[in-house]
């Protein structure tokens, strides 16, 4: 390779990458619903340390091809190892990525904290395939479930023990999560099969849901309009369909379409005596 083809070839890959970092930046986020802005920040923080670090390692090794080309009576050069220049760039890059590591465990830290005491509660079970959303009603208590009483066919999907009073006025849908705009929203995430991920993209919320555990978070949602919840863990056959919608409302709006929705139909008391039938 000539000296001129190796310099080329070293700043067209990085002319290349960073048009294309570019190009596929304008809209690799969707845009920011809530008040996780601090992801998006990590995020263009991480891309822009490891662009400058990939593009500086590049125009080096163009300089070097180039500096360094063979030549008539060139002799290589040998040397075995420099201690120095190796603990330099270890603890060089050891400072950097501590960096990152500390302020994502302090966003971790945040987004799975105790949510506000104001906060709307609302619980997701992902099931193959579909989210089932359920709020605990005016007791602020949510029934119990079994895992037992599941059945679809009957659309009891997550096995709620209709016979616990707390159960009486849970409102339960699916794929459709509401929420009032500006306050914050503290999500139970849980699972009546395999693993799935509850993933609001607009929100940067994205947990996975576990059979057998619940697991937390909370954010809040800043702008009203409707929005796509995802699936994000490959949960089976049907994990392309698996897609809801979350709507952010007004506070007034989101009271009154929880009392539209109602809670789950009745069911006589065990022990009641019987409805007269004729
Ligand atoms: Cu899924």
């Amino acid at each position: 390779m000539s000296k001129l083809q190796g310099l080329s070839f070293g700043l067209a890959t990085v002319v290349l990458v960073v048009l294309a970092t570019g190009y596929f930046m304008r809209d690799w986020l969707p845009p920011l619903k809530s008040d996780r802005g601090a992801i998006d920040e990590a995020m263009a923080a991480t891309l822009v340390v490891t662009g400058l670090v990939f593009i500086a390692t590049n125009l080096l090794l163009a300089f070097v091809a180039w500096r360094y080309e063979d030549h008539e009576g060139a002799k290589a050069a040998y040397w075995h190892d420099n201690t120095r220049l190796e603990i330099a760039w270890t603890a060089v890059t050891a400072v950097i990525m501590f960096a990152f590591l500390f302020n994502a465990l302090k966003l971790w830290a945040d987004m799975t904290s105790e949510a506000p005491r104001d906060a709307v509660v609302v619980e997701v079970t992902g099931q193959q395939f579909r989210w089932v959303v359920r709020y605990p009603g005016k007791d602020g208590a949510f029934g119990k479930t079994d895992a037992a009483k599941v059945d679809v066919d009957t659309e009891n999907y997550i096995g709620l023990d209709k016979s616990d009073p707390d159960a009486k006025d849970d409102v339960l849908m699916v794929n459709d999560v509401y929420l009032p705009v500006g306050k914050p929203a503290a999500v139970r995430i849980r699972s009546t099969d395999v693993i799935h991920s509850f993933f609001l993209p607009n929100f940067r919320v994205k947990q996975d849901a576990l059979p057998g555990m619940t697991t937390k978070t909370w954010f809040i949602p800043k702008v009203e309009g409707d929005y796509e919840i995802a699936c994000a863990e490959h949960c089976g056959l049907g994990h392309y369909k698996m897609k809801g919608q979350l709507h952010v409302l007004s506070p007034d709006a989101f009271e009154a379409k929880l009392v539209e929705l109602g809670p789950a139909a009745p069911e006589a008391p065990a022990g009641s005596p019987n409805q007269a039938s004729e």
